[in-house]
């Protein structure tokens, strides 16, 4: 039986287990990637592992978040992770370099490889062959160490793609295109594969489009086939010596097939919010736009950004609309001075911001009150733009300068131009300064901590009897930007547990830290996909901080379940979905965990006199880390055996 690009990947990596999907498997991996709002916990949790040197082929350290330095905390961060890197053997990516995504597919990522990334859009690099993996920190500090990944072996759905983009739709309409046929859970233990003769017109850039946003599928991955596109990529990289070819055997098995007639697609737009609210542009054209903001790590090639620069040349944006730009790059930017296309975007009005994440996470540019703004980003949940009652839409870069010219929600195909022709074929501009190698003495490195940088408290053992209250009782697609937001102030915090803590639900209700802080002890109950979307670690290590013992609901997203349980939170599934509704916020439940040895768990709800069920899936090694009360205290007690 033949095999697709994920299983041959797999295959060579595997470790522990079967590639049966639902089993569990322990993969190798070969390459890590971090960035400063996880990385500071990365590094904190891998310094508490007690392992000098990282054991991968290769780690790399970036800073690309949080770049604002308003005051010592965020510089402070950037040192310890600096530091932190040159002792312990990763690569240091400066702030100023560019989005880790972005980077990493540049100039680090080798078809064939795993790659484990404390940020959910790692699967970016699936775009070139390689199995890339977002996953919490603690994960990522493991995998450092040399410990195998563990996931549960997906299933492998093959999106054929036929036919070929007409003028003006693109990479990123096909992707919400998937979102809206499949949901924000429609991914969930399962990888999306793309196959077909759609292919062939298809570049790495428009891969990295589709696999960066198969996040927003809780996908635990996607991949394209290392084919002669990502050769070409490759070369312009001035990498080809590290092309493979890793193509589908012709009889690949797979456990679904999806296709889609790229002739047939229109552009697509996700209103507000969520990222699979999709609907196609036209059926909402004329909305007044606020703002425009282009760039992040779903679009920001460099013939994504010379389609928008060359759109634009000789035009002036609209004068009510705000435009800006936050490159993913410093080599794309390089490349855009040097074909003069900085020049057309400056002056058609765009305003240049740093190459980082920045509005993507609400570090600056948020819009006006009930501003609509109009991004080529990935995520549009409540809040994230910084501004709560903002109306956020995600966009291809076609439909996004459509706006930017109009003032309003506008099909590109109606602008009545001519698709530009672009050239993005000579080899680009490498310059990899920002980028520094790891000491060669590491034992003479001092890691610098700032007063912002807290060690990362430990929790104690699962006890066999829990009672209490439900905290919170929550709706279905809770996020992690719920659970605990991002935005400049409350990112700054993300190397102090005990002060970020304060911020957990701060927008779903204000006064969760109060009352956490007065009862110390509680359960939350939620409904499907809770916890979707960033891998922060912090959703899951806050929660534990404050007391929270279990969380009940009636399914989770991947990364999320998993932080949980390194945290050494308990995640439960109600096994019938009705007992949510019985289920109110105030209820005291209490339950025996009987050290996790049945599958089912009798839950009593005290309040209201009656007993429902619930059930783990946790396998034999996560039991023992909840039991332990996370993975630090099981590491730690393990060492001590
Ligand atoms: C995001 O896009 O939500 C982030 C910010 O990049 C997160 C990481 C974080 O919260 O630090 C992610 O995607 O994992
Ligand atoms: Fe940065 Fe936004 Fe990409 Fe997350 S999704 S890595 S915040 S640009």
């Amino acid at each position: 039986m033949g095999l697709g690009v994920f299983q041959k990947i797999i295959k060579k990596h595997l470790m522990e287990g079967e590639m049966i999907a639902g089993k569990s498997i322990g993969i190798k991996i070969d390459q890590t990637l971090t960035q400063d709002t996880t990385g500071t916990m990365v590094y904190l949790e891998f310094e508490a592992l007690r392992i000098p040197h990282v054991k991968t082929e290769l780690s790399v350290s970036y800073v690309d978040h949080n770049l604002l330095q308003n005051d010592y905390k965020n510089a402070d961060d950037h040192r310890f992770i600096q530091s932190s890197a040159s002792k312990y053997g990763a690569y240091f990516s400066r702030p100023g370099n560019g989005i880790c995504h972005q980077l990493h597919l540049e100039r680090f990522s080798v078809p064939g490889k795993t790659l484990l990334g404390s940020d959910s859009h790692t699967p970016t690099c699936g775009g070139i062959g390689m199995i890339a993996i977002g996953a919490g920190g603690l994960d990522v500090a493991l995998a450092m160490a040399g410990n195998p990944f563990y996931m549960k072996m997906p299933q492998i759905v093959n999106v054929i793609l036929t036919g070929k983009l007409k003028p003006f739709v693109s990479a990123k309409d096909i992707i919400l295109y998937l979102l809206k046929k499949m949901s924000v859970k429609g991914g969930i233990n399962k990888v999306f594969e793309f196959t077909g003769s759609g292919l062939r017109s298809l570049s790495v850039s428009e891969r990295a489009t589709i696999t960066n946003m198969g996040a927003e599928l809780g996908a635990t991955t996607s991949i394209f086939p290392s084919d002669n596109m990502a050769y070409e990529f490759m070369k312009l990289q001035k990498r080809e010596n590290d092309w493979v070819e890793i193509i589908a055997d012709k009889d690949a098995v797979y456990d679904q097939n999806f296709e889609i007639n790229l002739d047939s697609l229109e552009p697509m737009i996700a209103q507000p919010h969520s990222p699979d609210n999709v609907v196609k542009i036209r059926d909402i054209a004329g909305i007044k736009v606020d703002q425009v903001a282009i760039g992040s790590c779903t679009n920001s090639s460099l013939s994504d950004l010379m389609k928008i620069a060359s759109l634009l040349k000789g035009r002036r944006i609209h004068p009510e609309v705000s435009v800006a730009l936050n490159p993913g790059s410093r080599q794309v930017v390089r490349e855009l001075v040097r074909r003069g296309a900085l020049d057309w975007l400056l002056s058609a009005g765009v305003r240049i911001l740093e190459m980082g994440c920045g509005p993507c996470i609400g570090i600056g540019f948020s819009p006006r009150s009930k501003g609509v703004s109009l991004r080529t980003y990935n995520r549009n949940f409540p809040g994230r733009s910084g501004t709560k009652d903002a109306q956020i839409y995600l966009v291809s870069p076609e439909s996004a300068v459509a706006a930017a010219i109009t003032g309003k929600i506008t099909d590109p195909r109606d602008l009545g131009m001519k698709y530009p022709k672009i050239d993005v074929d000579k080899p680009f501009i490498i310059n990899d300064s920002m980028i520094i190698p790891p000491s060669k003495l590491p034992d003479s490195v001092k890691i610098e901590k700032g007063p912002n940088i807290i060690s990362i408290p430990l929790k104690s053992s699962l006890s066999n009897y829990i009672q209490a209250k439900v905290q919170l009782k929550l709706d279905n697609n809770i996020s992690t930007d719920d659970i605990l937001p991002a935005g400049t102030e409350i990112m700054s915090l993300r190397s102090n547990l005990p002060k970020i803590s304060e911020y957990t639900f701060r927008y779903v209700n204000p006064d969760f830290f109060q009352i956490m802080k007065k009862e110390k002890t509680g359960i939350i109950v939620g409904g499907e996909n809770y916890g979707q979307g960033s891998s922060r670690e912090h959703a899951a290590l806050t929660v534990m901080y404050l007391g929270i013992k279990t969380i009940i609901v009636k399914s989770f997203a991947r990364i999320h379940r998993d932080n949980l349980i390194n945290c050494g939170i308990l995640p439960l599934l109600f096994k019938h979905e009705k007992d949510f509704d019985r289920i109110e916020q105030g209820d005291v439940l209490a339950f025996e965990t009987s050290h996790l040895k049945s599958v089912n768990i009798e839950i009593t709800n005290i309040s209201k006199n009656f007993v429902f069920e619930a059930l783990h899936d946790l396998n034999e090694r996560e039991k023992t880390i909840v039991k332990a009360g996370g993975i630090l205290p099981h590491y730690q007690s393990k060492k001590l055996d």
